[in-house]
Protein backbone atom coordinates (compact mmCIF):
# COMPACT_ATOMS: atom_id res chain seq x y z
CA UNK A 1 0.00 0.00 0.00
CA UNK A 2 2.54 2.00 0.83
CA UNK A 3 4.65 1.65 -2.72
CA UNK A 4 1.49 1.81 -4.47
CA UNK A 5 0.66 5.02 -2.61
CA UNK A 6 4.67 6.35 -3.44
CA UNK A 7 3.88 5.48 -7.08
CA UNK A 8 0.67 7.15 -7.52
CA UNK A 9 1.99 10.81 -5.98
CA UNK A 10 5.23 10.02 -8.38
CA UNK A 11 2.95 9.47 -11.37
CA UNK A 12 0.82 12.58 -10.34
CA UNK A 13 4.01 14.92 -10.14
CA UNK A 14 5.26 13.83 -13.64
CA UNK A 15 2.14 14.03 -15.52
CA UNK A 16 1.19 17.54 -13.90
CA UNK A 17 4.76 19.53 -12.51
CA UNK A 18 4.08 22.26 -10.64
CA UNK A 19 2.86 25.59 -12.69
CA UNK A 20 5.63 27.57 -10.78
CA UNK A 21 8.08 25.03 -12.00
CA UNK A 22 6.98 25.49 -15.92
CA UNK A 23 6.64 29.33 -15.59
CA UNK A 24 10.26 29.26 -13.94
CA UNK A 25 11.46 26.65 -16.85
CA UNK A 26 11.57 28.67 -20.00
CA UNK A 27 12.65 25.88 -22.17
CA UNK A 28 10.94 22.27 -22.27
CA UNK A 29 11.60 20.59 -19.36
CA UNK A 30 13.18 17.18 -19.60
CA UNK A 31 11.70 14.10 -17.68
CA UNK A 32 15.09 13.72 -15.79
CA UNK A 33 14.60 17.88 -14.49
CA UNK A 34 10.63 16.88 -13.38
CA UNK A 35 12.27 13.84 -11.08
CA UNK A 36 15.24 16.01 -9.85
CA UNK A 37 12.56 18.36 -8.69
CA UNK A 38 10.38 15.95 -7.46
CA UNK A 39 12.75 13.81 -5.58
CA UNK A 40 13.09 15.63 -2.04
CA UNK A 41 8.98 15.97 -2.45
CA UNK A 42 8.68 12.12 -2.87
CA UNK A 43 11.19 12.37 0.07
CA UNK A 44 9.35 14.37 2.34
CA UNK A 45 6.22 12.69 1.47
CA UNK A 46 7.50 9.10 1.93
CA UNK A 47 8.89 9.94 5.38
CA UNK A 48 5.45 11.25 6.31
CA UNK A 49 4.29 7.64 5.91
CA UNK A 50 7.20 5.97 7.35
CA UNK A 51 6.28 8.34 10.14
CA UNK A 52 2.40 7.33 10.52
CA UNK A 53 3.34 3.83 10.20
CA UNK A 54 5.60 3.64 13.32
CA UNK A 55 3.40 6.05 15.17
CA UNK A 56 0.39 3.16 14.42
CA UNK A 57 2.85 0.58 14.97
CA UNK A 58 3.76 2.35 18.64
CA UNK A 59 0.14 3.10 19.20
CA UNK A 60 -0.93 -0.66 19.23
CA UNK A 61 0.74 -2.23 22.07
CA UNK A 62 -0.89 0.95 24.39
CA UNK A 63 -3.80 -0.15 23.10
CA UNK A 64 -3.28 -3.34 23.88
CA UNK A 65 -2.08 -2.82 27.30
CA UNK A 66 -4.66 -0.85 28.13
CA UNK A 67 -7.23 -2.23 30.98
CA UNK A 68 -9.88 -3.87 29.91
CA UNK A 69 -13.58 -3.36 31.19
CA UNK A 70 -14.37 -4.97 34.73
CA UNK A 71 -15.76 -8.12 34.65
CA UNK A 72 -17.89 -9.54 37.33
CA UNK A 73 -15.92 -12.06 39.31
CA UNK A 74 -18.09 -15.19 39.21
CA UNK A 75 -17.48 -15.48 43.27
CA UNK A 76 -16.20 -12.96 45.60
CA UNK A 77 -12.48 -13.87 46.22
CA UNK A 78 -12.70 -11.90 49.30
CA UNK A 79 -14.72 -14.59 50.83
CA UNK A 80 -14.20 -18.05 51.82
CA UNK A 81 -14.72 -20.51 50.03
CA UNK A 82 -15.75 -24.16 51.02
CA UNK A 83 -15.46 -27.51 49.52
CA UNK A 84 -15.67 -31.49 49.93
CA UNK A 85 -18.41 -31.51 52.44
CA UNK A 86 -19.07 -34.91 53.68
CA UNK A 87 -20.80 -36.49 56.23
CA UNK A 88 -20.40 -40.10 58.13
CA UNK A 89 -23.74 -41.72 59.68
CA UNK A 90 -23.69 -42.45 62.78
CA UNK A 91 -22.66 -46.30 63.37
CA UNK A 92 -25.10 -46.41 65.84
CA UNK A 93 -28.67 -44.55 65.50
CA UNK A 94 -29.30 -42.13 67.62
CA UNK A 95 -25.41 -41.25 68.25
CA UNK A 96 -24.56 -37.96 66.30
CA UNK A 97 -23.22 -37.86 62.87
CA UNK A 98 -19.62 -36.39 61.99
CA UNK A 99 -19.21 -33.78 59.12
CA UNK A 100 -16.32 -32.78 57.62
CA UNK A 101 -15.58 -30.20 54.98
CA UNK A 102 -12.43 -27.86 53.39
CA UNK A 103 -12.52 -24.24 54.16
CA UNK A 104 -10.13 -21.91 51.73
CA UNK A 105 -9.67 -18.57 53.29
CA UNK A 106 -10.30 -15.91 50.87
CA UNK A 107 -8.52 -12.20 50.82
CA UNK A 108 -9.81 -11.25 54.07
CA UNK A 109 -9.63 -13.08 57.32
CA UNK A 110 -12.73 -14.42 58.88
CA UNK A 111 -13.93 -16.73 61.43
CA UNK A 112 -16.34 -19.60 61.33
CA UNK A 113 -18.55 -18.88 63.67
CA UNK A 114 -21.40 -21.69 63.64
CA UNK A 115 -22.87 -24.57 60.74
CA UNK A 116 -26.51 -25.06 60.19
CA UNK A 117 -28.84 -27.36 58.67
CA UNK A 118 -32.91 -27.49 58.95
CA UNK A 119 -34.32 -29.65 61.59
CA UNK A 120 -30.85 -30.35 63.00
CA UNK A 121 -28.07 -29.34 65.72
CA UNK A 122 -24.87 -28.84 64.41
CA UNK A 123 -21.55 -28.00 67.04
CA UNK A 124 -18.25 -27.53 65.86
CA UNK A 125 -15.60 -29.76 67.31
CA UNK A 126 -11.86 -30.71 67.72
CA UNK A 127 -10.33 -33.50 68.48
CA UNK A 128 -7.07 -34.27 70.10
CA UNK A 129 -5.09 -37.56 71.65
CA UNK A 130 -4.13 -37.39 74.75
CA UNK A 131 -2.65 -40.33 76.30
CA UNK A 132 -4.16 -42.44 74.08
CA UNK A 133 -7.29 -41.39 74.59
CA UNK A 134 -9.33 -39.49 71.84
CA UNK A 135 -10.85 -36.27 73.15
CA UNK A 136 -12.95 -34.28 71.95
CA UNK A 137 -13.99 -30.22 72.62
CA UNK A 138 -16.85 -28.02 71.70
CA UNK A 139 -15.18 -24.99 69.39
CA UNK A 140 -17.05 -21.80 69.31
CA UNK A 141 -15.72 -20.47 66.47
CA UNK A 142 -13.00 -21.83 64.17
CA UNK A 143 -10.30 -18.69 62.37
CA UNK A 144 -10.38 -19.05 58.52
CA UNK A 145 -7.40 -16.66 58.34
CA UNK A 146 -6.76 -14.77 54.76
CA UNK A 147 -5.84 -17.82 52.32
CA UNK A 148 -5.42 -20.24 54.73
CA UNK A 149 -6.54 -24.27 54.11
CA UNK A 150 -8.73 -25.04 57.43
CA UNK A 151 -9.58 -28.80 57.11
CA UNK A 152 -12.46 -30.32 58.93
CA UNK A 153 -11.55 -33.83 58.66
CA UNK A 154 -11.32 -37.38 60.73
CA UNK A 155 -9.16 -37.19 63.46
CA UNK A 156 -8.97 -33.80 63.78
CA UNK A 157 -11.98 -30.61 63.68
CA UNK A 158 -15.38 -31.89 62.51
CA UNK A 159 -19.20 -31.08 62.41
CA UNK A 160 -20.98 -32.64 64.99
CA UNK A 161 -24.27 -33.36 63.41
CA UNK A 162 -27.40 -34.25 66.08
CA UNK A 163 -30.73 -35.27 65.01
CA UNK A 164 -30.12 -37.40 61.70
CA UNK A 165 -32.94 -39.61 61.35
CA UNK A 166 -33.51 -41.94 58.42
CA UNK A 167 -30.84 -42.48 55.77
CA UNK A 168 -30.28 -39.05 53.62
CA UNK A 169 -28.56 -39.46 51.00
CA UNK A 170 -27.27 -35.58 50.88
CA UNK A 171 -27.47 -32.95 53.68
CA UNK A 172 -27.44 -29.37 52.80
CA UNK A 173 -25.07 -27.31 55.30
CA UNK A 174 -24.82 -23.36 55.81
CA UNK A 175 -21.98 -22.13 57.32
CA UNK A 176 -22.15 -18.51 59.55
CA UNK A 177 -19.02 -16.37 59.28
CA UNK A 178 -18.63 -13.63 61.59
CA UNK A 179 -17.95 -10.79 58.98
CA UNK A 180 -18.88 -12.21 55.65
CA UNK A 181 -22.48 -13.74 54.61
CA UNK A 182 -23.03 -17.05 55.51
CA UNK A 183 -21.82 -20.20 52.95
CA UNK A 184 -24.20 -23.09 51.86
CA UNK A 185 -23.28 -26.21 50.64
CA UNK A 186 -24.48 -29.67 50.11
CA UNK A 187 -22.84 -32.51 51.88
CA UNK A 188 -23.14 -36.31 50.67
CA UNK A 189 -23.74 -38.90 53.48
CA UNK A 190 -21.92 -41.62 53.63
CA UNK A 191 -22.37 -44.93 55.45
CA UNK A 192 -20.04 -45.21 58.30
CA UNK A 193 -17.25 -46.66 57.23
CA UNK A 194 -16.09 -50.23 57.56
CA UNK A 195 -13.33 -49.67 60.17
CA UNK A 196 -14.51 -46.57 62.17
CA UNK A 197 -12.34 -45.35 64.39
CA UNK A 198 -13.16 -45.95 68.21
CA UNK A 199 -16.31 -44.12 68.41
CA UNK A 200 -14.96 -40.71 70.39
CA UNK A 201 -18.91 -39.87 70.27
CA UNK A 202 -20.08 -42.06 73.35
CA UNK A 203 -20.22 -39.22 75.57
CA UNK A 204 -22.66 -37.05 73.66
CU1 LIG B 1 -17.60 -34.62 68.07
Amino acid sequence: MFQVAMRSVMAQRLAQPRAGVTCAMTGAMTGRAVRAKAAPFLAKVGAMFIRTIILSLLAAPVLAAAPAPPVKEAWDRTRPQVSGAWVRAAAVPGRPAAGYLVLAGGGQPDTLVGVTSPGLRIELHSMSMAGGIMKMAKLDSVPVPAGARVAFAPGGNHLMIFGMTGAPTSLPLTLVFRNGKPLTTVAAVRAPGATPPADPHAGH
